[in-house]
């Protein structure tokens, strides 16, 4: 199928400045000349527009609701459009709120065509908060939780369906931080989290085996990779490090079994924060396991 790049050019969701040039440094690192020299056609629609970052404590717990609210509804539209002409959506952040946008327009998409979906979503944190238990107000730590239905109606509202998502659709892969709130309410949804501490004891291939169980050749697989998802050694070029994730061949390896699964229709790819890079090694490595995402692999496979 063919792809198209989207760019959303916006950090008014995370509490760091920079990953507004996550685009800019994905393209940089040659996401395109990669794609096609896997045989996809891509389209590079450009980078989307929206609101500037006001900089601006919270308010009733959230930074920048309506920014966020703006940039999710025309990633939301831009995401929509691709579906719908049988194209291939990357996303390409980019702070992670904007899975909001992106998912409900899956969401969307599924139903309208009768689709099953499932999430796959790769990161360090559940991002499963709401505005009583975030701790920073940043709305890229909730839209999992705001996917579900637990969150501002400005979000929560996108897609004209509530809730987007149900729990039940979501496989989290990656992750290392949750909140103390944040802790409870994960367990109260009954979300699925393969925590690194399940990776360190049963393996990536049993973990990926488990998260792409039961995908039937009627099922849309998003994957929405938090490129802090990685180990910091691997990947610096994020705002929020944290120790302890997955190194280069475990993530190889996740994605040559998502790539083997043969179900991926959408990607997001988030939180690549240039500012904090060196010498875009984050972005370049970023590419490197899209291309698996894509099929490359270093023989031919029976
Ligand atoms: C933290 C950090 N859990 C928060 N979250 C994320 O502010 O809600 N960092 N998603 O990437
Ligand atoms: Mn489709
Ligand atoms: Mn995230
Ligand atoms: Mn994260």
């Amino acid at each position: 199928t063919p792809v198209s790049l989207i760019g959303a050019p916006t950090d008014v969701g995370a509490g760091a400045r920079g990953v507004s040039m996550g685009p800019e440094a994905l393209r940089v690192a040659g996401l395109q000349p990669m794609l096609e020299g896997l045989d996809c056609t891509v389209l590079d629609r450009g980078n989307l527009a929206g609101p500037p970052n006001p900089w601006q404590p919270p308010v009733e717990g959230y930074r920048h609701l309506s920014e966020v609210a703006a940039w999710n509804t025309a990633v939301h539209e831009a995401v929509y459009t691709e579906l719908q002409q049988g194209r291939l959506p990357i996303l390409l952040g980019g702070d992670h709120c904007l899975g909001i946008g992106s998912i409900s327009a899956v969401a969307r998409h599924c139903r309208e065509r009768g689709k099953k979906l499932r999430v796959l979503w790769l990161d360090a944190h559940a991002d499963f908060n709401t505005s009583l238990m975030t701790p920073s107000g940043n709305i890229h730590g909730m839209p999992v939780a705001c996917l579900c239905g637990h969150g501002p109606e400005p979000l929560v509202g996108i897609g004209g369906h509530v809730p987007a998502i149900l729990p039940g659709m979501v496989r989290q892969i990656g992750i290392r931080s949750v909140d103390e709130g944040e802790k409870r309410f994960v367990h109260e949804m009954g979300l699925e989290v393969f925590d690194m501490r399940y990776i360190d004891e049963m393996g990536m291939r049993h973990t990926m085996e488990l998260a792409l169980a039961m995908l039937d050749s009627n099922t849309h697989l998003h994957v929405s990779f938090d490129v802090d998802f990685l180990d910091p050694d691997v990947a610096p070029g994020v705002g929020t490090t944290v120790r302890g994730g997955p190194t280069y061949r475990e993530a190889q390896l996740c994605m040559e079994m998502i790539a083997d699964c043969g179900r991926m229709a959408s990607l997001d790819v988030m939180e690549l924060n240039p500012a904090l890079d060196v010498r875009n090694q984050t972005a370049e490595i970023a590419v490197d396991l899209i291309a698996s995402l894509f099929g490359k692999s270093t023989l031919m496979r029976r």
